[in-house]
Formats: C-alpha cells, structure tokens, sequence
C-alpha cells in the first residue's frame, strides 16, 4: 500500500502529539500525583446531621494521618468549632490528610491554593480526595465556583508547620 508523503508526515505528527499526551497524563499521575476526584457517595444535602458532616472538623487517625470533614455553605467552609470562621486548618509538615467535602446549599469549590488538590462540589454528593502536605505555609482554601453575593468572602486557611 503506497501512502502518500504528506498524509505519512500527518500521521506522524498525530502520533507524537498523541505520544505527547500519553507521557504528559503518566508524568501528571506519577511524578506529580494528580489524580481526578471522583464523587464518593450520595448523600441527602438536606440531612446532613445524619451523615459523617454532623460534626465537621479534623480527626486525626493515624502518625501523620488526618480525615478532615468539611461542609462549605453560603459562605464558608465549616470544619467545625475549634476551626472557626473563616475555618483554619492546622497540620503539620508531611501530613496525610483525606478530605471529605460536601455543600449544603449550592455548588460551590474547594481548591487549595499553590497545591494539586481542586475539588468541586455538588449539593448531595461527597467529595474526597488526599494529599500531602510537605512544604510549611499558609494555603488559602478557596471557592472558586461564583456561588452568590458572598461568594468573595468565601475562603479557608490551611497553616502548615
Ligand atoms: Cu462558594
């Protein structure tokens, strides 16, 4: 079969941009530890206080090993009454922490400032996803879905020591 010079030079080119791709999506996942977050379960966002977002806040549940539970509403993030408003989280250098997101109301996000984690969250559906935090500092948690009036007012902290 004869194939014409410019069509081999096309698939050629598809084929490095396709190589390219594959090797981006493997150096995402390995080296950086990107992963897509994917709903967890389904939970009646009118009945929260039958679930685990009952009692929002920072359980640690092992060395280094912390679930954080977190209902964000218009306009904060809840994690519970040590946190406070606007909610600061306290970890320290290498932790593990498992977030558990879900939102009261409307959509809102969940993205952690100069870190990988980036969640978005749909009234009724549990979010979660871990990271690690290596590096001390301060990380705002931000909203970043427009969710209202007060949606600019509507952040975290994260302080890692
Ligand atoms: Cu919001």
């Amino acid at each position: 079969m004869e194939i014409n010079k410019l069509e081999r030079y096309w698939l050629i080119a598809v084929g490095i941009t396709l190589g390219a791709f594959v090797a981006a999506t493997i150096v995402a996942v390995t080296v950086f530890g990107i992963r897509l977050p994917a709903p967890v379960e389904r939970i009646d966002p009118q009945r929260l206080d039958q679930t685990i977002f009952a009692k929002p806040g920072v359980r640690k549940i092992a060395d280094n090993r912390y679930e954080a539970v977190i209902v964000a509403k218009s306009w904060a993030f809840d994690a519970g009454p040590e946190a406070g408003t606007p909610a600061v989280l306290r970890f320290p250098r290498g932790s593990q922490v498992t977030f558990y997101v879900t939102s009261k109301d409307v959509m809102h996000g969940f993205q952690i400032e100069k870190h990988t984690l980036n969640l978005e969250l749909v009234p009724g559906q549990v979010a979660r996803a871990s990271t690690t935090f290596n590096r001390p500092g301060t990380y705002h948690i931000i909203c970043n879905h427009y969710c209202g009036a007060g949606h600019q007012v509507m952040y975290g902290v994260i302080i890692v020591e």
